[in-house]
Formats: C-alpha cells, sequence, structure tokens
C-alpha cells in the first residue's frame, strides 16, 4: 500500500481553507513561529515493529484485519503513516519477531520507503522454540550461568542484526525480578545482572549505544531486576559512556513525577529517549497524551530546558520512540494519534518564555511560574503542527486522510482480513 504525493495534495488543498484560518490567527498570537515549524520539520519519533497489529490482554485479543503478517508489509505501515505525518520515518524492529529474511532485500525496501532503522530490540522475555535453556526465573539475573550465557548471546546476535541493518543502538529490556518475598538475592542478581550487561557492551561497536528500560513490575510482581530509574542509572554508570537510561512512560509506579526523573537523568546526560505512551494504571500502553497530556508537556518543558542548556540537537541527540499496543483500535491510527500529541507537546514546550519563567522560579513568584506554563499548554498549536507537516510534504489532517482514503479497506483488500503481525 502506497499513498502518493497527488492524493497528499488533493486532501491539503480540500483543507487548505480552513487550516490557513487557524494558522493565520495562531500566528497572529504565537511569536517566532517560523523557528518552531523548522524544529517540528527536523523532528521524528521512531515507530515500533510491534505495535503494528492488534495487541492484546491475556483474557482476550480483538484482533484487526489487514495486519501486516511480514516485515515488509510492517515497514510499509510506517511509510503509511510517514506518507501523512512526514515525522515518522524510522522503524525499531525486535528480535526475534523481526529477523530479516534477506538483509540487503531488506535495506532496499528501507531505502525505497525512506525509512532508517532506530533502536534495536532484544528479547529473553519469551522462550523461543528450540531454545535449549528456560528463562522462566529470569536471564541475564539468572542463579545459572549457562542461561546468562545464552542470554548475553542472543543480546550479541541483537547487536550484529542492527549492524547488518545500520541501527546505531541496543535496547535492553528485561523482565527479570520475582514474584515473592525470599524467591531472589537482589544483590547476586544485580551483580549477575551488571556482569551480563558487561559482556554486552563490550560487544558493542564504538559508534553505538545501549539502553537500559527499567520497568516498575510486570511480568514480576514482586521486584524488577532493573525496577526504576536509580536502578537503571546504577546499571549505565558502571557500564560506560556508550550505556543510558531508557525512559517508557508506562512503567512507572502510580504518580510517579516522570519530569523530574527526566531533568535529573539529563542533568547526569545518561537520558537515552524514550518509549512514549499513556496510561492510567499500569503499563497500559495506550495513545501518547490520551490520559496525561499535562503531564506530556511538562516532560517536554524539562527535554526542551535540558536540551538547550546543553546545546543539545533536539531531533537526534535523544531517542524518540513509541511504545505502544492497540486492543481496540486501528493501530496506524493510533500511531497517528500518538506521533500528533508528542509533536504538540514538543511545540507547546518550544513556546514556553524561558527568561520569564527562570526568573519567575528564581524570586519563588509561584503563581507567575504556573501561570506561564499553564497558559502555554492552554495554547492550540495544533495549526503550527499542522503547517510545519504540509510544508515537509505530509497531510495537513492525517486521521482523515486515512478515513477518506479508505487506508485500512485499501490494506485488507491487499492482505486479505487474517493476516497477524509477530509481536505482542
Ligand atoms: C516492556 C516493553 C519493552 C518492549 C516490550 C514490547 O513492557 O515496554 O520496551 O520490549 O514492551
Ligand atoms: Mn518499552
Amino acid at each position: 500500500m502506497r499513498i502518493d504525493k497527488k492524493q497528499i495534495e488533493e486532501h491539503n488543498s480540500d483543507f487548505q481553507k480552513i487550516h490557513q484560518k487557524r494558522f493565520d490567527f495562531a500566528t497572529s498570537e504565537i511569536p517566532n513561529t517560523e523557528a518552531i515549524i523548522q524544529k517540528l520539520i527536523d523532528f521524528n519519533v521512531a515507530i515500533p515493529s510491534w505495535a503494528l497489529g492488534t495487541g492484546g490482554t491475556r483474557f482476550a485479543r480483538f484482533s484487526g484485519a489487514g495486519e501486516p503478517g511480514t516485515l515488509e508489509q510492517k515497514m510499509e505501515d510506517v511509510a503509511v503513516i510517514h506518507a501523512l505525518n512526514n515525522s515518522s520515518g524510522s522503524i525499531s524492529l525486535h528480535i526475534p519477531w523481526d529477523i530479516p529474511s534477506n538483509y540487503t532485500e531488506i535495506k532496499n525496501l528501507a531505502t525505497h520507503l525512506n525509512l532508517k532503522f532506530d533502536a534495536i530490540n532484544s528479547n529473553t522475555f519469551q522462550d523461543q522454540k528450540g531454545q535449549a535453556l528456560s528463562y522462566k526465573y529470569g536471564s541475564l539475573q539468572n542463579t545459572n550461568k549457562a542461561i546468562r550465557q545464552q542470554a548475553i548471546q542472543h543480546n550479541i546476535e541483537v547487536i550484529q542484526h542492527g549492524v547488518a541493518l545500520g541501527s546505531k543502538a541496543l535496547t535492553v529490556w528485561l523482565s527479570d525480578g520475582s514474584c515473592f518475598p525470599g524467591q531472589l538475592n537482589f544483590r547476586k542478581a544485580f551483580q549477575n545482572t551488571l556482569e551480563s550487561l558487561q559482556e554486552i557492551y563490550a560487544a558493542l561497536p564504538s559508534d553505538w549505544k545501549m539502553f537500559v528500560e527499567y520497568k516498575a513490575f510486570e511480568p514480576n510482581f514482586y521486584s524488577m531486576t532493573v525496577g526504576d530509574w536509580g536502578q537503571s542509572l546504577l546499571y549505565t554508570n558502571k557500564l560506560g559512556p556508550q550505556a543510558f537510561t531508557l525512559v517508557d512512560l508506562g512503567h512507572h509506579l502510580p504518580n510517579a513525577n516522570i519530569e523530574q526523573i527526566v531533568a535529573l537523568l539529563m542533568m547526569e546526560q545518561k537520558l537515552a529517549g524514550f518509549h512514549f505512551n499513556d496510561s492510567k494504571y499500569g503499563d497500559d500502553d495506550l495513545t501518547v497524551g490520551s490520559i496525561k497530556p499535562y503531564q506530556l508537556f511538562l516532560i517536554f518543558n524539562e527535554l526542551v530546558e535540558g536540551m538547550d542548556a546543553r546545546g543539545m540537537n533536539h531531533a537526534t541527540d535523544l531517542a524518540w520512540m513509541i511504545d505502544a499496543s492497540h486492543n481496540i483500535k486501528d493501530p496506524l491510527v493510533d500511531l497517528l494519534q500518538s506521533v500528533e500529541a508528542i509533536m504538540i507537546s514538543y511545540a507547546q514546550a518550544l513556546l514556553i518564555d524561558r527568561p520569564a519563567l527562570n526568573s519567575a522560579q528564581e524570586n519563588n513568584d509561584v503563581v507567575a511560574a504556573q501561570e506561564i506554563l499553564q497558559s502555554t499548554f492552554r495554547t492550540d498549536v495544533r495549526a503550527i503542527v499542522a503547517e510545519a507537516r504540509c510544508r515537509a510534504g505530509g497531510a495537513l489532517d492525517p486521521i482523515s486522510f486515512y478515513r477518506n482514503n479508505k487506508v485500512r479497506a485499501s490494506l485488507i483488500k491487499e492482505r486479505g482480513a487474517n493476516t497477524v503481525a509477530t509481536g505482542l
């Protein structure tokens, strides 16, 4: 399924009149919109290969139709999203779910689809068919050295897959932990995991990064061996300068102050980047900005402040990825909504009057500080985001385009109704 430029031009000419009115109003209210538009055009959010099909829970999975059944079809779906929003030009693969059958063909397809390969993910949270040793009691933490070695070897193979595709980072998320008090010696589990990560770290090419993703609970429900940002930072500090802490928004205990965690990880220059999603209770993997949009804005406020304080390149110095699961919505529409929510929060954070906020903070003028943030959060920047998208060749209203052009119906016609995507 390819979206051709002509279709997008037709769509944009239909939406131009209403868009122009909104854009003119926005530019009359919002200062230096051109600088913001350029930042938005340069910004890209990677799409997870495992979120292009319908996700499920332990209770049920209501499969959608026309899902991508192969890596090639997953890449085509990411290309559809990218053609519509021009902000999703990279895919994050998960091994072994996405092992390419032919590297050259996959790389040629990526070039043809104008896609890059973002961070690549290892998987020692499942036992694969024919796998010699089980990860039931953990992988890198396991008391059994042979099991740790098997997991280390898998991660090194994932790096090799990534090198062959042009990725520049390995994401390690460990489901390791315990379900009951007394089950685990926390210190030994940490030591085993650190030594194992050190062997994997030693296999990293010099221009690669390792992202250590933490999670408070699930699938272990008493302890996780990389359970929070502090534990992940312990590992990444001990591992070395190529190791960074990855923040998945859904991996925190209720009411955690994620924007403060982000500010401190940036201060330590140990922030890898993000797995964006939203949640009300646990690792719900819901649409970004659908539950706590103010929190997302506050996170981007800390990001813009932190990146500018260090002269970082907003688009390339951190890893921007989505990690979501779609139980009841069309995955492509859900991902379009998620990228839109990210672009809106980023644009609003770029709007914040930093000198005024800094002086309010310096003078403990709490009300002024609050008003600066809240009035910015209540500023409608959607026309600015749409203008950036349109200038970059995207659709003014991607979801209307997707629906009006019956993209899902075309995918079903092409793939049939029963194709199932590998992943969660
Ligand atoms: C774990 C996680 C991790 C992925 C998996 C698909 O909850 O966030 O990032 O490997 O989801
Ligand atoms: Mn994640």
